[in-house]
């Protein structure tokens, strides 16, 4: 293989189309570009992206054969059928004694895979699983929740045509989030008439490239975007003739808005009330806003009424459903979508009684859910394409967790921190040995999918996710020839034929769940150059054109049954990514519920207008951000500490003023306590962190060998130092980004 082929990155969402060269050992990447024929990221890519042979043929502890776990601890290799035939008998036994909903299911695909993930609702079904959940419960599910509530559907910020861009808790030039960040900053910061606010206690890469940086105290942005909301008001700035004919409820944020104390929550949030009204006065003046939140909330205090407040505000400023602003997207998969049940409603976790968001049990509850004595607790765990034992808050107790079960199976690429407490461990090929993909299509007005070609032969001994869900849904006795043959007779008459048959199949309830597999064993060995994978993506085409007819007409698949079939003909030839619709600012308004935006959220509303004083926490001098996105950090997905070409140890930022005070300089060893864990790590003083602000890096303090046995670990692991009870009281995502702490010097 002498030419370059065409892929993606699968670091973080965005998922840049990538091309790389394979060296005449026909394994490693010898050179990885960015591909110019992606249609979104059209050449880009960060510094990340290059380190990817790390991920491929680094030092990850790869995995190469199924495993199964001693009674001393150890592994043994045993074959496929072996493997299969064991898992599906003891998750038959456990369904039998306990139900099937005592099976847990977590994962389901990273950063850049989602694919496989895609067919685990077929072996759920198959064993009668019922509970799930995934990264997105520990992040993401109150932004979906308060989405849900106030829209009936999620919607995303259009930051590249935006006038005035809005970043709460939120480093794009770090962590992206929508396609090019980095240059998009940079055009932004260029442009006089565009403007850039962002709320972050660090001077981060995109503060210094901003117009307003309200560097806040840590976890008090529900009090500034509280003022920020208030100020509209009081300055009359309110878009009242585009709410009228879009939003209700009104009234009742206006009445509480109207009450806040704006001078008292601007010193609260130590941010100068001026700079915080000139940032409020220049969102109401600008012809569009584009608010984008993350992590630097969603995992903080009130993260979910933050969610709310921030949404306000862009919301009474009139920024929804025009161009520039946020839109409601289109795509293949029904990603971050909610019911939007009021507090008092909607389904929750069997023991712990937690709110169940998209269909996701809160992350922080399900050690809880384990370690009990109630009869509905969780007696096994099938993990795919995820670490919980590393990423999920109190890693101590997880592991704790994981090892009260009867049965934990785990479908991975490496030897992970989770791995190592399986009974069984499955091995996948990489990313880049397989037909691969992310549902992450956001893209506006041009939505993209790209469906990645493998580009290595996968070694032996490996098996697909799909083809681990196929046999484990066999292997159940749910799915089988009986059901297949009427299909693929079917499929011999043509694709029509098919569709009507497969459309009969969805009708029965319980096979439904199953039609990943079907799909997969019928469809799939019909795709061009083994491309079985893919077969899923056939009715999920369908699907979008049935949805978002105009989006995908426009886009040039034309219209009805047919429009479907060619979507899905383009996705399966498209090796460097389709645009699957091409979208009209206006389909927002017809995706929201009843076409229209409520404001008034009974439950949060009420949380805005009786905040307390923040409490202090005396005991400890500092709040920690414990997981910080940097230039070299990609969650676990990169296991080899070598791809880390700066910053080798995750270095503990802290203040320049607090180090000078401590006696610390540069390199200096520290031990970090918290009311979880202590672990010790080396210091970075600089002058973008606030005074009793501390930072950590995310993904880091994983445990992989050298060849020689050697343990090779850098850094220190953050939810050695999280509580799983620190959480929000909405939807349970964790504090991380608030876990208050203690440092200490180390004699070197
Ligand atoms: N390089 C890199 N990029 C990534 C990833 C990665 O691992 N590495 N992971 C991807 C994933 S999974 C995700 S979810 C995203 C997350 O992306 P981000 O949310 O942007 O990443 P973080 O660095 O975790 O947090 C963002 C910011 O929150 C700030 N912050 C801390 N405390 C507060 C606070 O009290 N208030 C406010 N307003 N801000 C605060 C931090 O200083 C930080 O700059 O990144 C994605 N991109
Ligand atoms: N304290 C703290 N904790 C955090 C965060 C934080 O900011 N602070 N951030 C959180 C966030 S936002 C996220 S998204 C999570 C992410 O944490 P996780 O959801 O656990 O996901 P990843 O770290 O991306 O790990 C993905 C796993 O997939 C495996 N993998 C890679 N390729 C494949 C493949 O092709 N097939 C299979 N089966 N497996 C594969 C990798 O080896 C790895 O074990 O971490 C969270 N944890
Ligand atoms: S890590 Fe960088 S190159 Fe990779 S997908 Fe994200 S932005 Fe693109
Ligand atoms: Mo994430």
């Amino acid at each position: 293989m002498t030419e370059w082929q065409p892929t993606a990155c699968i670091l973080c969402e965005c998922n840049c189309g990538i091309q790389v060269l394979v060296g005449p050992d026909g394994r490693s990447f010898d050179k990885i570009r960015g591909d110019k024929l992606h249609p979104a990221s059209a050449g880009y890519t960060c510094n990340k992206a290059l380190q990817l042979d790390h991920y491929q043929n680094g030092r990850t502890g790869r995995l190469t054969a199924p495993l199964r776990r001693r009674s001393d601890g150890s592994f043994e290799e045993i074959d496929w059928d072996t493997a299969i035939s064991e898992i599906s008998e003891r998750l038959t036994r456990i369904g039998a004694e306990y139900g099937g909903e005592s099976i847990f299911y977590y994962g389901g695909g990273g950063q850049g895979n989602h694919l496989g993930g895609a067919y685990a609702p077929a072996t759920m079904a198959a064993y009668g699983m019922r509970y799930r959940s995934s990264a997105l419960a520990q992040e993401k599910t109150g932004d979906f929740w308060v989405g849900a509530r106030m829209a009936g559907h999620p919607v995303r910020a259009d930051i590249e045509h935006a006038e005035v861009s809005l970043f709460v808790g939120k480093n794009p030039y770090q962590s992206h989030g929508f396609p090019r960040a980095r240059s998009v900053l940079k055009e932004i910061a260029r442009d006089p008439e565009r403007a850039m606010i962002v709320l972050d206690p660090v001077r981060t890469e995109t503060a210094e490239l901003a117009d307003f940086h309200l560097q806040l105290r840590p976890g008090t942005d529900v009090y500034l975007l509280t003022a920020m909301a208030a100020i509209l008001v009081r300055d009359n700035l309110v878009a009242f003739d585009w709410l009228a004919d879009h939003a209700d409820g009104l009234d009742e944020v206006l009445a509480v808005l109207r009450q806040v104390p704006i001078e008292k929550y601007c010193a609260t949030a130590d941010v100068n009330l001026d700079l915080v009204t000139a940032a409020t006065h220049r969102i109401a003046r600008a012809e569009s806003v584009a608010a984008l939140e993350d992590l630097g909330v969603q995992m903080n205090r009130y993260s979910t009424v933050v969610s709310y407040v921030e949404k306000l505000v862009w919301l009474l400023t009139g920024n929804l459903g025009k161009p520039g602003t946020q839109y409601a997207f289109s795509g293949l998969a029904a990603l971050g979508h909610d019911r939007g049940h009021p507090a008092d409603s909607g389904p929750r976790s069997p023991v712990v009684g937690a709110r169940i968001v998209s269909g996701l049990v809160p992350c922080n509850v399900i050690s809880e859910e384990i370690l009990t004595d109630h009869p509905a607790r969780y007696r096994a765990m099938f993990v795919e394409s995820a670490n919980p034992a590393h990423s999920l808050a109190d890693s101590a107790r997880m592991r704790e967790a994981l090892a009260a079960l009867d049965l934990v199976v785990v479908v991975d690429v490496a030897m992970t921190e989770t791995a190592r407490l399986a009974h069984y461990v499955l091995p996948a090929p990489t990313q880049f040995e397989k037909y691969e993909a992310t549902f992450f299509n956001f893209e506006f007005p041009r939505n993209i999918f790209h469906l990645r070609h493998p580009v290595l032969p996968a070694p032996e001994g490996v098996l697909p996710e799909p083809e681990i869900h196929a046999r484990l849904a066999e292997a159940a006795g749910a799915v089988g020839e009986d059901d297949y043959a009427p299909l693929r007779e079917a499929l011999a008459q043509g694709r029509e034929a098919f569709a009507m048959a497969f459309l009969g199949i969805l009708a029965d309830r319980r096979k439904a769940k199953l039609a990943p597999v079907l799909l997969y064993r019928t469809l799939g060995p019909t795709l061009p150059d083994g491309a079985d994978a893919a077969a899923m993506l056939w009715a999920a085409a369908y699907n979008c054109a049935r949805k978002n007819p105009r989006g995908v007409e426009r886009a040039g698949y034309g219209t009805g049954l047919e429009a479907g079939e060619r979507l899905f003909e383009a996705i399966l030839t498209g090796k460097h990514g389709v645009v699957i619709t091409d979208d009209d600012v206006d389909e927002t308004w017809k995706r929201l519920r009843d076409g229209r935006v409520q404001l008034h959220i009974p439950e949060l509303l009420e949380v805005v207008a009786t905040l307390p004083e923040p409490d202090d926490q005396d005991e400890w001098p500092y709040v920690l951000a414990a997981g910080e996105r940097r230039a070299f950090t990609a969650n676990t997905i990169m296991r080899d500490p070598h791809w880390r070409r700066r910053d080798g140890g995750g270095a503990l930022r802290i203040s320049a003023a607090d180090a000078q005070r401590l006696g610390l300089s540069a390199g200096d060893r520290v031990r970090v306590t918290t009311r979880r864990g202590t672990t010790e790590v080396e210091v970075e003083p600089t002058d973008r962190m606030r005074p009793g602000h501390l930072s950590l890096p995310n993904g880091l303090g994983l445990t992989v060998f050298d060849p020689d046995g050697t343990v090779l670990t850098s850094g220190a692991a953050p939810n050695e130092l999280t509580e799983y009870d620190s959480r929000d009281e909405w939807v349970g995502t964790p504090w991380h980004k608030y876990v208050p702490a203690r440092i200490d010097t180390v004699d070197a």
